[in-house]
């Protein structure tokens, strides 16, 4: 490989400019590496250490010779040191800093320059450690860590490309960013940080048992002071550097602290936990954004891939997680409440956690989710407050349906967003029943998110005729009618989930029912309540499937919920001959449960009776897997909703169950599937959770491997599907393509 330049020379030999020589040398990217430090005998333990290849005896010599220049100096030291160099500069030499601050170091540069050159293109790498000194070069200080380069108007795209691939020959990630964005997000994740820690010790330290408090100073002070041990100099220069937004998160943080102490002061034990639990909450996710486990990441760099070997049977007693519908109500309704509601079996799916962090947003305490508990502080029907941005709710169309009702009767403004599977996904069918309620809503381009929602709209209740069967508009509709004037009611063309209209009645809300026809009234309240979320059905499914398909198969799911809106798929399944019994028949607040036996029978293909797609609609791609290990033909008709889902789950299957060897066609509101032997192969999930636990049971009746793309989203409704899988029998490897 050509060198990226001849010759780089580095100023300044501190941590920072002789940690990025020695990793170049290491590289062997650039030449010659030549370092030059005011402190000659710094520059000598450089060459002594292996640091740099040369040191620069005359800087002006040497300046006149780099092809690049990367000045490490302290950010007060840049005006001077430029002015220093820029007689010798050539016109074609790449100019970079590493300084901590973005817009004085170009103020500087237009004074010393007049005219920035377009060789020079400022960057900043976010690594450090609290030593200092070239003694302390680390090669791999850089590796996996972030480089932020903020190349200028005038920065010419070659010297911008030279900047970049010199950062990224040392392990950095390069990032990309405005000169004024940079140094206000510096300012809230890295200056304020060490302003504190500075702080914290040297108010300590001036108190008169200061050496009784550090010495029984526990792990918590010591990693929150760590950053007090770094260069002082360095950390005056850079308040002065970046004053302005420094002092912006300073008064903002000060605002924090000082109703974090009248709380304290008052005994406002609500606002403490509200504070406690959403950096928490946030601590968390940002842990997961940083480790690259949160959706967000999942959705848009990492393919997870499982790998289902083929064969095996299914045996033993499990029980799959809380449902999804009942977990995302229990949120909704537990916040709108008075009072505390305590809620077990939640999910803790990344779906459910979307509603949960919106609530949290708009100002709700919420405790937990701890293995699947959770404490709702309810702030009553008109407590919610102003969210402090968008609401994103990544894969979510639960969230987003029901919110928008819940959003569209507030007193603030809101928007809501979600993933690029979300984002394809059409959310008229809730826009404009409430625009009919006088609603003031916007969709995006084709009706789909983002939905921007103005608040202040006084809403009237309507009776609504729905054009296609959908809980989730239903609900959204009644989550509206709740501050609607007068009756809202909507009438379903066929049955669906009636999961919101049993909730209500269970936090004392009155609903009225009258065959296809839901309905409330505005003025009444929420009471909490305690919730136990059964088992989920749909998530069950994929193991009811698993077993039915699987000669010697015998397994029991515990406590699954039950409701008459949901058990399609038992129906189903019995109508093709599955040995299915119900057992423990009992009522949990409200819905019924019970656990499933289910042990192999050969299945037969049949005609699926069109009544029972509303009741069955999320179980469709494991029940197209059924229909394949049956013997003869199954039609499926009157489902074109599928095609609405995380992903048009009619042309996903077939383009599966295809590729494993399926005889399978497509029809625009079905599929016609002839039962037959799977051979394996490679399938793409297009980031839907359930196609992806649905190709990974097929493998059970499969001659080959079945390697299925795009599974990360497994985690929106079933984060431990492959652990349950491989601990009832099935064999299935996650990782990442
Ligand atoms: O929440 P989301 O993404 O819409 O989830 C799905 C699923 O497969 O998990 C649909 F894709 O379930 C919906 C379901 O299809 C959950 C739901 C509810 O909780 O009210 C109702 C159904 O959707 P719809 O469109 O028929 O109302």
């Amino acid at each position: 490989m050509s060198n990226l330049v001849e010759r780089v020379l580095i100023i300044g030999l501190g941590l920072i400019g002789g940690s990025l020589a020695k990793a170049l040398r290491e590289q062997g990217c650039c030449g010659t590496v030549v370092g030059y430090d005011r402190d000659r005998d710094e520059m000598l333990a450089g060459l002594q250490l292996g640091v740099i290849d040369q040191v620069a005896e005359n800087l002006a010599a040497e300046v006149e010779q780099a092809n690049l220049i990367v000045l490490a100096v302290p950010v007060k030291a840049t005006e001077e040191v430029l002015s220093q160099i820029k007689p010798y500069l050539s016109i074609e030499t790449v100019l970079t800093d590493v300084g901590s601050t973005k817009g004085n170091v170009v103020e500087a540069a237009r004074r010393v320059f007049g005219e920035i050159p377009d060789t020079f293109v400022p960057g900043h790498p976010i690594a450090g450690s609290e030593k200092s000194g070239v003694a302390a070069a680390n090669s791999q200080l850089f590796n996996g860590y972030k480089v932020i380069i903020t190349p200028l108007p005038e920065s010419s795209a070659s010297a911008t490309r030279i900047v970049e691939q010199m950062w990224l020959q040392t392990g950095a990630i390069v990032l990309d960013m405005g000169v004024a964005r940079h140094d206000e997000v510096l300012a809230a994740t890295s200056h304020l940080p060490h302003i504190l820690a500075f702080s914290l010790v040297d108010t300590l330290a001036k108190e008169e048992e200061k050496l009784d408090i550090f010495r029984y100073a526990a792990g918590g002070f010591r990693d929150f002071t760590r950053i007090a041990a770094s260069d002082p100099t360095m950390w005056r220069d850079v308040c002065l550097a970046n004053k302005e937004p420094l002092l912006k998160q300073l008064d903002s943080f000060t605002q924090g602290l000082a109703q974090l102490r009248e709380a304290i002061e008052q005994g406002d034990s609500e606002m403490m936990l509200g504070t406690f639990t959403r950096a928490k909450a946030a601590r968390e996710h940002f842990s997961r954004i940083l480790s690259g486990t949160a959706y967000l990441d999942n959705m848009n760099t990492s393919n997870v891939v499982f790998r289902a070997q083929p064969g095996g049977s299914v045996t033993g007693t499990i029980r799959v997680p809380g449902d999804k519908s009942i977990s995302h109500r229990s949120i909704m309704l537990g916040s709108l409440a008075e009072g505390v509601t305590e809620v077990t079996g939640f999910l803790e799916g990344e779906d459910a956690l979307a509603t949960l962090q919106a609530f949290r947003d708009m100002g709700v305490v919420i405790e937990g989710p701890h293995q699947g508990e959770v404490r709702i502080h309810g702030v009553g029907l008109h407590g919610l407050q102003a969210p402090p941005g968008p609401l994103y709710v990544g894969n979510s169309g639960t969230t987003i349906r029901l919110l928008s009702g819940l959003l569209a009767a507030q007193s603030f403004d809101t928007e809501l967003s979600g993933d690029e599977s979300l984002s394809k996904r059409p959310m008229e069918r809730v826009a404009k029943p409430l625009r009919l309620m006088g609603a003031e809503i916007e969709t995006g381009e084709g009706g789909r998110p983002p939905l921007k929602i103005k608040g202040g709209q006084s809403l009237q209740g309507i009776h609504y005729d729905m054009p296609m069967a959908s809980a989730q508009v239903k609900s959204c509709l009644m989550l509206a009618g709740l501050y609607a004037e007068g009756t809202t009611s909507v009438t379903e063309p066929a049955p669906t989930r009636d999961h919101t209209e049993r909730m209500l009645t269970g936090f004392g809300y009155s609903v009225g029912v009258d065959e296809s026809t839901v309905s409330v009234q505005s003025g009444g309240k929420l009471t909490a309540t305690n919730i136990d979320v059964p088992a989920d059905i749909s998530s069950a499914t994929f193991f009811l499937v698993a077993a039915a398909i699987t000669p010697d198969s015998d397994l029991t799911l515990e406590h699954v919920g039950i409701n008459p809106t949901r058990v399609g798929v038992l129906n189903i399944l019995r109508l093709m001959g599955a040995d299915l019994e119900l057992l423990n028949e009992r009522e949990v607040g409200g819905e019924p449960v019970a656990d499933i036996r289910i042990r192999y029978a050969p299945l037969k293909g049949i005609r699926v009776p069109e009544d029972q797609v509303p009741l069955a609609i999320d179980e469709f791609p494991a029940l197209f897997v059924a229909a394949c290990c049956a013997e003869g033909e199954t039609v499926i008709t009157g489902a074109e909703e599928l095609r609405v889902k995380e992903s048009d789950r009619i042309q996903v299957m077939v383009d599966g169950l295809k590729a494993v060897g399926a005889d399978i066609e497509g029809t625009p509101d079905g599929a016609i599937i002839r039962g037959g032997q799977l051979t394996g192969g490679e399938v793409f999930a297009h980031g839907d959770h359930r196609i992806a636990m649905s190709f990974s049971i097929a493998a059970l009746r499969s001659s080959g491997e079945i390697k299925i793309n795009d599974c990360a989203n497994v985690a929106t409704s079933f984060p431990t599907f492959v652990d349950l899988a491989n601990e009832v029998g099935l064999t299935i490897h996650k990782g990442e393509a």
